[in-house]
């Protein structure tokens, strides 16, 4: 029997994917310079709100005739800065004992770009969106307090992701049958927030998630990504809150116990306001909607308007659009786009895995509206028969805020 560490790759199923052991010399990436800006792309004001370490897209600067969001368009949500990797030194880390043959972190497997290019690659439409999206409704349409970056609806984003799927390195490296949750670890620098170091910016996710449809992304929309968005590797969990996917991968540690973070105990589940103390962690997005239009909008009256927008919902495709153009008085349904069924829009094969993670677009024709305040609504149905409701929940972290937007427009 083999028993170096490159022949228990190579026994495994398929061909060996990597033939090193993690350095202990550390990662190679260079800390952010002090002073420098957390977001590195630019952010000209017409496409984005600049948020500091955060920043929106503009939905007005929607290209309707475009499915998917360009990266250099992409909102980013930055805990600490985006930090520079090398490339051609990265090394994605995996140890646990969650694998065949246990490892320390000391001891992790080390795998580089090229042992993961090496492997089948697939691509993966998918809605990638911050928990927070929305936010700022809480107090603007609610009139409620909540912490946190006050999005409007721009930290969303349809990308076709292209890496290797992570079911295809974990049964490769070889599974622990007792195998349950993976940590996953961003090479950014660790969070600070008050007084307290929370460490590396990490969350956990359960295996089950992570043989489905989790993926090792290194392009976005048929480019390399974008520092900003992850560059060389993030992971990608399609459906699931933003925090899922952590960028800058560093590590995977896969354990036979349940693996907890701050960013699944403290931040992204629900506390105060209407929810129980106990509420677990969030996964999934809701159902949310947004029309390509400035807030507020202003139309020109006398003139027929075709009106755009998009919904989406990390469950399920979207079923159905019902929209009002008259604050709620009267409703109808939007006309859907079909040409990218649920981002199936390709060129390329299809994965059998990839069930259609993107957004829908809609529209609807507003025939010569006279001058005068309107609100638009639009109430998005996904095929799980989640809708969107009234009113969102009030949490103290603003999370999830997937009520009907009531869209201000004056018609001159
Ligand atoms: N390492 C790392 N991963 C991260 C984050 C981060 O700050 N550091 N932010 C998370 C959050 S909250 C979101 S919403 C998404 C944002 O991804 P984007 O900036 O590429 O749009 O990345 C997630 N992954
Ligand atoms: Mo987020």
């Amino acid at each position: 029997m083999p028993t170096s560490r490159r022949s228990v790759l190579a026994s495994a199923a398929a061909a060996p994917i990597a033939s090193t052991v993690a350095s202990t010399v550390g990662q190679a990436q260079r800390p952010a310079a002090a002073g420098a800006p957390s977001i590195v792309k630019p952010l000209p004001p017409e496409r984005f709100v600049d948020f500091g370490t955060n920043a929106e897209m503009r939905w007005d600067s929607v290209d309707p005739r475009r499915y998917l969001t360009p990266q250099a368009d992409l909102f980013v949500r930055n805990h600490t800065a985006t930090p520079t990797i090398d490339a051609a030194t990265y090394r994605l880390r995996v140890f646990g004992d969650g694998l065949r043959e246990a490892r320390s972190e000391a001891d992790a497997v080390s795998l580089s770009l090229r042992d993961l290019r090496r492997l089948p690659r697939t691509r993966l439409t998918a809605v990638h969106e911050c928990t927070g999206n929305g936010r700022s409704f809480f107090a603007s349409q609610q009139g409620q307090t909540v912490s946190g970056t006050a999005w409007r609806l721009g930290s969303v984003g349809t990308v076709e992701w292209e890496g290797v799927r992570l079911r295809t390195v974990l049964r490769r490296l070889g599974l622990d049958r007792d195998a349950v949750s993976i940590m996953a670890t961003g090479l950014d620098d660790p969070f600070r927030s008050g007084t307290t170091d929370y460490g590396r910016v990490r969350r956990p996710f359960p295996v089950t998630k992570g043989l489905d449809d989790a993926l090792l992304a290194w392009g976005a929309n048929g480019q390399p990504l974008l520092p900003d968005h992850g560059f060389p590797l993030r992971l990608v969990l399609p459906g699931w809150i933003g925090i899922a996917s952590i960028k800058w991968l560093g590590s995977l540690e896969v354990a036979t116990r349940e693996l907890t973070s701050p960013w699944n105990t403290t931040f992204y589940r629900m506390t105060g306001g209407d929810y129980p103390a106990d509420s677990p962690p969030l996964t999934v997005n809701p159902v949310r909607s947004a029309w390509e239009l400035p807030l507020p909008a202003i139309l020109a009256a006398g003139r027929t308007h075709t009106l755009t927008g998009r919904a989406w919902s990390g469950a399920a495709p979207i079923a159905r659009v019902d929209v009002s153009l008259d604050g709620g008085a009267t409703w109808r349904r939007a006309d859907l786009d079909d040409r990218h069924p649920h981002g199936h829009h390709g060129h390329h094969r299809r994965d059998r895995g990839d069930r259609g993670h993107g957004w829908t677009q809609f529209s609807v024709r507003w025939p010569k509206p006279r001058p005068g305040s309107y609100q638009l609504l639009a109430r998005a149905t996904d095929r799980a028969g989640r809708t969107q409701p009234d009113v969102s929940p009030l949490n103290a972290q603003g999370y999830f805020f997937d009520a009907v937007v009531k869209h201000p427009v004056t018609v001159v």
